[in-house]
């Protein structure tokens, strides 16, 4: 199934962080990496006393179910040093969000698809516009680049040159 996913870290080596996602994606048997967005810096959203994040959007295809992928991430994030926090938004060494998975649409406790909050968020709008600004996102019934151009989001997102050869 055709699936986005948002990547973001804002602790430690962002970029070691945002790649050891990557990879532990990429080892997974059942995940295979079909596209990566450029890699962005990011003004942190909701709670802003933090540091700035690095995100970026990526593109695999997975046969796995949608709460499988979901306690695969869970565990890549713990893997990587994640701690439970009381709060929502507070500084993280690894977030990976889903997006969107085929067609599908959940809206449960644990597990939204459509991600809920994805046409407020330049963080995740721009990165997904550079590999997939024609995908229609479901429920929205707008191209991802109609929602990058709709959004309310006016923040500035700045480009990282990637000399270590990440894209
Ligand atoms: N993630 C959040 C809250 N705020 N801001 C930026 N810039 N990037 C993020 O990934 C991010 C955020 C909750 O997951
Ligand atoms: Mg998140
Ligand atoms: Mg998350």
């Amino acid at each position: 199934m055709k699936t986005f996913l948002s990547i973001g870290s804002n602790i430690g080596d962002r970029y070691e962080n945002l790649k050891f996602a990557i990879n532990e994606l990429d080892g997974h048997p059942h995940i295979w990496i079909i596209n990566k967005s450029y890699l962005y810096e990011t003004d942190p959203m909701y709670f802003v006393e933090q540091d700035a994040f690095y995100n970026m959007v990526i593109e695999i295809d997975t046969n796995l179910e949608p709460i499988e992928l979901l306690d695969l991430i869970k565990s890549i994030e713990v893997s990587r040093g994640r701690k439970k926090t009381v709060n929502k938004n507070m500084p993280r060494v690894l977030d990976i969000d889903i997006l969107t998975m085929g067609d599908l649409y959940i809206r449960s406790k644990i597990l939204n698809i459509p991600h809920k909050r994805l046409k407020e968020r330049k963080f995740v709008l721009k990165p997904w516009n550079d590999i997939a600004g024609d995908f229609l996102v479901i429920n929205e019934n707008k191209t991802v680049n109609e929602l990058l151009n709709k959004t309310s989001d006016k923040s500035v997102l700045k480009m990282i040159l990637d000399v270590k050869g990440f894209n």
